[in-house]
């Protein structure tokens, strides 16, 4: 055999049994980590074995949730030309994950530009004394919904690019937007946390930044959310289980009733026996939706614990001085329960409202409120918004960050094709600033790949030329006096 044809063979071999098996590509990259940090083989296997089994669990809780829910979905669809999507990044996922197979691309493909991106925010991030950029996103399951995401708007908008070169396209694209956006969130972070040395890297780190500059205008600091008393009961969406279980009984029990016991029984010949009743049937099939969110997220923690000590083990040794881009979660160690509570609460009343347009406007997209974005965007927006302006800010924000999450999910539910799907990766930079790149690529192609990557390249020079103090960009430590 000559080099060639085994180089093809070991590809082709690459190709069926790691790419297209996200849970071992993942825990390879875990793997070669740890060996890189020096850790004993034994841990570093045990590092690829919890990795890989936590994307399976994953698996399993992204599976059942499609599986649960598209039927019903479709019902909506079926029964009154309704295109229904969830705009939720787990549900935005299946859907992109599927369309992107149905395109006949192979999501090993997605999983390398996530590789490029990582390593394209790395040289970024070494390169910094040219681009300005101070920090690595690091989380680890975000990046493979929005690297999935971006790959399905390039794979969409440009189909000559559903090859290699689309790969190192997403790959640079997405890089630049994790090290990018991440690093303008660095000033407002280390204000709120009091310079606890890490940045936002998550999905609405755009409108971190955004609301940083808004909140002082819309409210005053000193009048705090931290000094509400809210009622008691409102404490009980504190818990995830909690809050899922019941946001789902209300949107889909309402779905299912008004789809009817009759079509219900007809289309879950399986989970609608002749003996079950219907509503005990709309209580387990809602409540279903925590479980297999429940399933998901211990899932994630476990490989994201992996991922983010192997790859910080990479950045620190690569990279000293620059910060972390993590969760929006940790966010929420340095403001009251009582603010992400009251995030999640106006962000929900901005997205029902929202949802009564769609309706009373006859869209023919319906949105449904997903768990993940109306309560971690709408916490996150609440607890910078506090910060910087206080209780107004942080109920105006989140309300309108309601409102822009459906319309602009509707939008590109629509627009990019996933509501055939029924989801979109519903988190607010997504429904923003990611449906404007993708009209971009779609109308402009290539150029307009290039243009949105230079774009988004001049904003950290911007930022660094109107900082004051250029010691102090790069320090990255901040005063968190209001100024
Ligand atoms: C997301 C997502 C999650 C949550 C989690 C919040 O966007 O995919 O699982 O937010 O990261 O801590």
């Amino acid at each position: 055999m000559d080099f060639y044809a085994a180089f093809e063979v070991g590809f082709k071999w690459f190709h069926n049994n790691i790419m297209t098996k996200p849970e071992f590509f993942i825990g390879g990259l875990v793997f070669i980590g740890y060996m890189l940090l020096r850790k004993p083989i034994y841990e570093s296997f045990a590092g690829f074995l919890k990795a890989s089994v936590g994307m399976m669990i994953w698996g399993v809780g992204a599976g059942g949730l499609v599986n649960t829910f598209r039927p019903i979905l479709a019902g909506l669809n079926d029964r009154f030309h309704l295109n229904a999507a969830v705009i939720d990044p787990y549900f935005g996922l299946a859907a992109a994950q599927k369309a992107i197979e149905v395109a006949g691309v192979s999501l090993g493909w997605t999983m390398m530009a996530l590789i490029v991106g990582f390593f394209w925010n790395i040289l970024l991030v070494l390169l910094r004394r040219f681009t300005k950029i101070r920090t690595v996103f690091l989380t680890g399951h975000v990046m493979i919904q929005q690297a999935t995401t971006a790959s399905w708007l390039i794979f969409f908008a440009i189909p000559q690019l559903q090859n290699t070169n689309g790969v190192i396209c997403i790959g640079l694209l997405i890089g630049t937007y994790w090290a990018v956006f991440s690093n303008l969130t660095v000033e407002p972070a280390q204000k709120l946390t009091g310079n606890a040395d890490f940045a936002v890297g998550h999905q609405q780190m755009g409108w971190v930044w955004l609301t940083s500059k808004i909140a002082p205008k819309v409210g005053d600091p000193e009048k705090s959310v931290e000094n509400i008393n809210l009622p008691r009961w409102l404490q009980m969406f504190n818990d995830n289980v909690v809050a899922t279980g019941t946001l789902m009984l209300v949107f889909f029990g309402i779905i299912m009733l008004i789809l009817g016991e009759p079509y219900m029984r007809g289309i879950d010949k399986a989970g609608f026996p002749a003996t079950l009743s219907f509503p005990i049937y709309i209580l387990s099939k809602s409540f279903s939706f925590a479980v297999y969110l429940f399933i998901l997220l211990s899932g994630v923690r476990m490989f994201v614990a992996e991922l983010t000590e192997s790859f910080r083990g990479i950045t620190d040794k690569l990279l000293h001085g620059s910060l972390p881009a993590v969760d929006c979660a940790v966010t929420y160690g340095f403001a009251s329960p009582n603010t992400v509570l009251f995030g999640f609460v106006c962000g929900a009343l901005g997205q029902f409202t929202a949802i009564a347009g769609l309706l009373v406007f006859n869209s023919p997209i319906m949105i449904i409120t997903g768990f993940v974005p109306v309560f971690f965007d709408n916490a996150t927006v609440a607890v910078f918004a506090n910060k910087f302006g206080g209780r107004r800010a942080a109920a105006i924000l989140p309300f309108c960050t309601g409102i822009f999450q459906v319309v602009g999910g509707a939008l590109a539910a629509w627009y990019f094709e996933l509501y055939k799907y029924g989801g979109w990766h519903g988190n607010i930079d997504w429904d923003t600033i990611w449906p404007i790149f993708g009209v971009l690529f779609k109308n402009l192609a290539i150029p307009g790949v290039v243009v949105v990557i230079v774009l988004m390249l001049v904003i950290p020079q911007l930022q660094y030329w109107r900082s004051k103090d250029k010691e102090q960009y790069f320090s990255c430590q901040y005063s968190d006096e209001p100024k």
